[in-house]
């Protein structure tokens, strides 16, 4: 059984933190319909979900991916790279205190959970615009003595690491190779977005099954093509946030 930690989405999203998107407007009852779709898709895949009242003046706190890493032994509380961003992690804070042990970062780290890639006891850190190398060291001295292995992966052309690559089975990448060196992934089996759709290459694996944009329709026909399980969900105002589904959850045993 898996838990999911989930927000409803900020009245205020549409002043949401934008670095590779120019704005459009997000219409709130139509993202709020596709975010209980996303919620009912984790629960019908096993999950049980705690879902969190809305934060007002907090944009972007649907997002609470980005809040924390959630490990079997432990869980980091970020602090996120934007500032506007920082307050998100109280609530998530409370929410994770009976589940974890809790570990926080200090100043100058910054760090978003969307560039923390886990695969099995590998951890890919994505160095970009929101996480910095302070943030890589600070996560290796918590994760190192646990006998996890971490590498550094720069991140250019999109947000976050898991902007260009993520888990869609248990050894194998979906991945852009614009955004980020396929190389570095080499111990996996890596699958490639189709290259009319540079922003696909975000999936969420939960068990055997991957909740995936039906907004990219090439790149989830490769993926079925690989035989991969494949839950398609339309996000089409959460990808005007620059969000994706990872980005929506918190999930851990
Ligand atoms: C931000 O720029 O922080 C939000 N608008 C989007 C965050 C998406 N998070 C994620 O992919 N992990």
């Amino acid at each position: 059984m898996f838990k999911a930690i989930t927000r409803e989405i900020s009245p205020a999203i549409n002043n949401c933190e934008l670095t590779h998107l120019q704005r459009t407007l997000i219409d709130l009852d139509l993202a709020n319909l596709q975010h209980k779709q996303y919620e009912k898709c984790l629960v019908s895949l096993g999950c049980e979900l705690y879902h969190l009242p809305a934060e007002e003046h907090l944009p972007d706190s649907v997002f609470v991916e980005d809040t924390a890493i959630v490990f079997d032994e432990l869980a980091i509380i970020t602090r996120p790279g934007a500032l506007s961003r920082r307050q998100e992690t109280l609530s998530i804070a409370n929410a994770l205190k009976t589940h974890r042990q809790l570990y926080y970062l200090q100043e100058p780290a910054t760090i978003d959970g969307g560039d923390v890639l886990v695969v099995d006891k590998q951890i890919y850190i994505g160095i970009s615009t929101r996480t910095n190398k302070e943030a890589f060291q600070q996560v290796s001295q918590i994760l190192s003595p646990l006998g996890y292995s971490l590498t550094e992966v720069e991140v250019s052309n999109c947000l976050h690491l898991k902007s260009a690559v993520s888990l869609v089975s248990k050894n194998t990448l979906l991945l852009n190779p614009n955004w980020v060196d396929p190389q570095i992934f080499s111990k996996s089996k890596i699958i490639t977005v189709d290259s009319s759709e540079p922003s696909a290459a975000n999936g969420l694996l939960i068990g055997e099954q991957v909740i995936f944009p039906s907004n990219y329709p090439k790149t989830k026909s490769i993926l079925l093509a690989n035989h991969i399980n494949v839950v398609a969900i339309n996000i089409s105002e959460i990808i005007k946030a620059e969000g994706a589904v990872t980005c929506c959850s918190l999930i851990f045993h």
